[in-house]
């Protein structure tokens, strides 16, 4: 049995298709996709099982007309816990959504609805984001009297910078459509996200497997270094990877004149 059969899943489901693309549906509508403990738990799992398994993209997205109303405030406000518990929560966020980025397997977050709070940390853990008209990108931690904890000031001020991110937390400033693509946090506006998000699964799964675990692992971790470490590490990753067999039969072809030329398509 392969480590995805294995898996028992109560609040996601887990699709592959015959191309190796994985679709990880959070599955509470009811609850608008809010994250509760349990809930984490199954994304730890999942996104342990899915590189080893050798699944060659995967899309995230949420059942309903909300991606994900992150934090489950309702199970937080019944365990009434303590500092140290809620930190072992974050942590818990933290080994979900690193296994995500630092995974190797390209995840593309197909988003709708609301993308706040949780929601937006687990969306930018993903590394393609594709919104359609609904969706809306939110920090409202601070109205609630709560901070996030699931990774945004790394993640999201990354992607906006952290004088949006501060706007965002301070004023519950909401971002959507061309704007949020514009600020960064989406990469592609379309009519049917889950539909763009197939198709850009798809281009990313005809990449070697090898070099897409590169794009999606050593970047970010080549992120936390110094100049120095940075470029000693990229070397190292570009000695294997580009010295793979299965590159050899790509740069024939390019050699043969019939591997793809790299240029804008016409109109
Ligand atoms: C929830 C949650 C939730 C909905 N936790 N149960 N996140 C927020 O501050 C966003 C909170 N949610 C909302 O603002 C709205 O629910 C939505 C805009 C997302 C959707 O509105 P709507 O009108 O479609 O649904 P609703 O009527 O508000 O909620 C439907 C049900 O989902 C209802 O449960 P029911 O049993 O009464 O039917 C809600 O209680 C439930 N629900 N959102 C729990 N978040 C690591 S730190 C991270 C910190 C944060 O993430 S703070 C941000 C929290």
């Amino acid at each position: 049995m392969s480590r995805i059969e294995a898996l028992s899943l109560e609040h996601c489901k887990l699709e592959l298709d015959d191309l190796g693309i994985a679709t990880v549906t959070l599955n509470r509508p009811d609850k608008r996709n809010a994250l509760n403990a349990a809930t984490i738990d199954e994304l730890i799992a999942i996104f342990t099982a899915l590189p080893r398994d050798g699944v060659r993209a995967c899309i995230l997205r949420g059942e309903g007309p909300h991606f994900c109303a992150g934090l489950d405030l309702v199970e937080h406000h019944a365990a009434d816990r303590s500092p140290a518990d809620f930190m072992h929560v974050c942590l818990h966020w933290h080994e979900a959504f690193n296994k995500m980025e630092y995974g190797g397997v390209p995840i593309i977050a197909a988003l709708q609805g609301a993308v706040v709070g949780g929601g937006l940390e687990l969306a930018s853990a993903a590394h393609i984001r594709v919104i359609d008209d609904s969706a809306y990108f939110g920090l409202p931690e601070g109205q609630r009297g709560l901070f996030t904890g699931g990774g945004a000031t790394i993640r999201v001020a990354d992607l906006i910078g952290k004088s949006r991110m501060v706007d965002m937390m301070l004023t519950g400033r909401l971002y959507r459509g061309d704007e949020a693509v514009t600020v960064g946090l989406a990469n592609y506006l379309a009519e049917d996200s889950h539909a763009k998000a197939y198709e850009i699964a798809k281009r990313c799964a005809e990449n070697l497997p090898l070099t897409n675990f590169a794009i999606c692992s050593a970047i970010s971790h080549v992120q936390n270094m110094s100049a120095l470490d940075a470029a000693y590490a990229e070397s190292f990753v570009a000695g294997v990877v580009n010295t793979q067999p299965a590159a050899r039969e790509r740069l024939a072809a390019f050699r043969d004149g019939s591997g793809p030329r790299i240029k804008p398509t016409q109109g």
